[in-house]
């Protein structure tokens, strides 16, 4: 299926205005003129220099020489597709936002999927943060909920902001690391900041290295506001949960998948749509009246907690689907805008200081970027509503209003456009009662940095407990200043002690010493009054922090090798092959070449690719292809180590492998031969319904509980 060619879509109607389609045409310039020779510039004489009247010649250099905007600063490098929210439960008694209160209601959307410190070019598997970037065109007009992939962030005020980034992204000096938190700047400034403990509790998780963007979580992260038509106001945290459970890839694969395959997430989403396995999240929201803002022991507004589902439960009120990749990357992912004010009659903000700033932040790196203020007139940005108002002018206008008028009040043009009223769906900012004294400071409130760190390490299963410690071991291991190696282990002991030993062992740093409360922050790099100290959570656990607990009974879209040489037991192949993709998983056929391969009954099956064009790691789980003569091969001297790597590797990152028949061999001369326990994700077609133990081994994505036993067999 070729994206999805029937959908009735507002948002895809007005795009298609702005749509060409070269097929079948012929070229021209810019100017419509059709073009007789795109080979030669025009010159004096065959071998004579270039003429300067060439205008054809000019116009497409100078148009490749402008090609190029200025990259996002932050989340440069992403991915976006189209799609639809369909409100499931109407929120009407909490808010007025139409999208959000007449069920069934479609809305078009387009997301966009980022990382955040790498640049355009970088890997899709940086251990990062992931952007998940919503813009709803609703026929309020656009709606962005600009969220991310984790709950928190790393600081609690704006003017804190411009330094993380410094410090994350490449050292100014010599430009490195790229796409990379591991390195001195970035732990430099983080040890000297506690607030950030708990996000880099989420970044030091799985979660930073998903193993797609279509089963990533997003978080709107602040408090929020909802305003009903009587103007009350709840509190709202907002949830994208994916249908198909929260999931990453190992470390290891993670930065063997960055030299196979760089484009992995993008390339896996654009695939699936293309496939017509539309990623679907529900979508979900946390709701606190306003009266109750103070029955929590964190404050609502501070961008570094959680309000635990175990307090207030989420609630699934919508269906978000994507299901139309863009025609144009850079038309339309490259340019979307999003930004947190972008709002809809029925949602406000809430005084949560890292949203306030982001309020100012994101029109003024679109200015940057796009390079005008009519930047909401490229067809991607565009509202689905019409806009009437009296802003003119500007780089690259493209509206055309009519009318001698550009001001209000005017009687010329009849008072036009007019000021709507509330029930016309005129927007009003909820009316908050502010009375304050003029101060530069922090809330006493947001001082506890230590115990949602706690919460989520603690609410992790054994095999995450163990990836976070050794993501810590890692990053930490790049930096090459004792001093922050130490601080930040420093910090560590306020989360676990256990983790901070095991951490601090390996990074040469003496935990015993550093046993006094924040000991080994200078004085004067954390403010007296802002001393956080090691707290107690309000939940001691809370499941929906693990991703260990969002497993699906589902093996859709997962990618299944098929490993296989001339002779497969075609009926076999066939017969795995059709159960598979009834569940919705896609199957790959590897081989020793691109050959077709031949089968046992004279049929032939096609290689997507080959034994030393892919890995195992851009695959979900494996098949050794039944077939005595196929086994062989595969173990012939031309592929052996190949087939070897492949399986073994697979093993160790803890996928489901099923060995079909006569493949024993294959077992033996693999590592998985050497295992002393039992592991449920190694199938051999000898056993009874080895087909259905394979598919249910593979909905439990890796077996992470085995992964010690796996790679430490003896
Ligand atoms: Fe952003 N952020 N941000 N951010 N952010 C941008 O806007 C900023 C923050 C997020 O796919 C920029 O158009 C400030 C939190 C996403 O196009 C910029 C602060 C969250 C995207 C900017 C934050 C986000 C951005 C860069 C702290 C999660 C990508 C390009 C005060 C809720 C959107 C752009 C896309 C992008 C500023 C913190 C999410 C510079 C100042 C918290 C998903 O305006």
């Amino acid at each position: 299926m070729k994206n999805n060619k029937n959908l009735t879509n507002p948002k895809l109607d007005q795009l298609q205005d702005h749509t060409t389609d070269n097929n079948g045409e012929k070229l021209s310039t810019n100017q419509g003129l059709k073009i007789n020779n795109n080979q030669d510039s025009l010159k004096s004489g065959e071998r004579g220099p270039s003429l300067l009247e060439d205008f054809i010649l000019r116009e497409k250099i100078t148009h490749f020489d402008h090609e190029r905007i200025p990259e996002r600063i932050v989340h440069a490098r992403g991915s976006g597709a189209h799609g639809v929210f369909k409100l499931n439960q109407s929120l009407k008694k909490y808010t007025k936002a139409k999208f959000l209160t007449e069920v069934g209601k479609e809305t078009p959307v387009f997301v966009r999927f980022s990382t955040v410190a790498g640049f355009r070019g970088s890997t899709d598997l940086a251990r990062d943060v992931r952007g998940f970037a919503v813009k709803f065109y609703t026929e309020e007009g656009n709606y962005d909920l600009v969220a991310n992939n984790m709950p928190v962030f790393f600081i609690q005020d704006a003017i804190k902001f411009p330094d993380l980034v410094h410090a994350v992204k490449p050292e100014p000096d010599m430009e490195i690391p790229q796409a990379s938190s591991a390195h001195d700047t970035f732990w430099d400034f983080i040890s000297l900041m506690p607030e950030s403990m708990h996000m880099i509790m989420w970044l030091m998780s799985d979660r930073a290295i998903p193993r797609s963007y279509r089963m990533m979580e997003g978080f709107g992260v602040h408090s929020f506001k909802f305003i009903n038509s009587e103007g009350d106001a709840h509190f709202v945290k907002f949830h994208f949960k994916p249908k198909l459970g929260v999931h990453a890839v190992a470390w290891d694969e993670a930065t063997k998948i960055s030299g196979k395959d760089p484009d992995f997430h993008r390339r896996d989403l654009w695939e699936a749509i293309e496939n017509g396995a539309f990623p679907e999240w529900d979508f979900g929201v946390q709701l606190i009246p306003e009266e109750n803002e103070n029955d929590f022991d964190f404050d609502l507004l501070d961008p570094t907690k959680i309000v635990p589902e175990e307090l207030v439960p989420v609630q699934l009120i919508g269906t978000l689907t994507l299901n139309k990749n863009p025609d144009n990357f850079f038309a339309e992912t490259e340019q979307v805008a999003f930004h947190p004010g972008h709002l809809v009659p029925g949602i406000d903000f809430s005084n949560d200081p890292l949203l306030q700033g982001r309020l100012f932040s994101y029109t003024d790196t679109q200015l940057s970027r796009l390079g005008s203020p009519n930047f909401h007139e490229i067809p991607i940005n565009r509202s689905i509503n019409t806009v009437h108002n009296n802003q003119r002018d500007g780089h690259m206008r493209q509206q055309i209003v009519k009318g001698k008028v550009s001001y209000e009040p005017n009687s010329i043009g009849g008072g036009c456009p007019f000021q709507a009223m509330m029930k016309e769906g005129g927007f009003t900012s909820q009316a908050e009662r502010v009375d304050g004294n003029k101060v530069r400071a922090r809330s006493q409130s947001f001082v506890d940095h230590y115990s949602q760190a706690k919460l989520f390490y603690n609410s992790q299963s054994e095999p995450e407990k163990v990836h976070l410690q050794n993501a810590l071991i890692f990053e930490l291991s790049k930096v090459t200043v004792p001093a922050i190696r130490e601080r930040l282990v420093g910090q560590l002991l306020f989360i676990n002690k256990e983790l901070a030993s095991i951490v601090a062992k390996k990074v040469g740093v003496d935990v015993v010493k550093l046993k006094q409360p924040n000991a080994s922050i200078p004085a004067d790099a954390d403010p007296k009054n802002l001393q956080s100290q090691e707290r107690e959570p309000s939940v001691p656990n809370s499941e929906a922090l693990s991703m260990a607990n969002t497993i699906k009974d589902t093996i859709k879209s997962r990618i299944i090798g098929f490993i296989m040489e001339n002779g497969v037991n075609a009926k076999e192949v066939n017969g795995l092959k059709t159960k598979l993709e009834k569940e919705g998983a896609m199957v790959q056929v590897i081989s020793g070449s691109l050959a077709h391969v031949k089968a046992d009954d004279g049929s032939v099956f096609e290689p997507k690719h080959s034994l030393t064009s892919t890995s195992s790691v851009c695959f979900d789980a494996l098949y050794l292809c039944g077939g005595k003569e196929s086994a062989k091969n595969l173990l012939n001297p031309e592929n052996k180590a190949g087939t070897l790597l492949f399986v073994n590797e697979a093993y160790k990152h803890c996928k489901a492998i099923y060995f079909g028949s006569d493949t024993d061999q294959i077992y033996t001369e693999s590592n998985i031969s050497l295992k002393q326990h039992e592991d449920s994700a190694i199938i051999h077609a000898t056993e009874k319904n080895s087909d259905n133990l394979f598919i249910k081994a593979v909905t439990n994505h890796r077996v992470w509980e085995f992964e010690q036993q796996r790679n430490n067999p003896a």
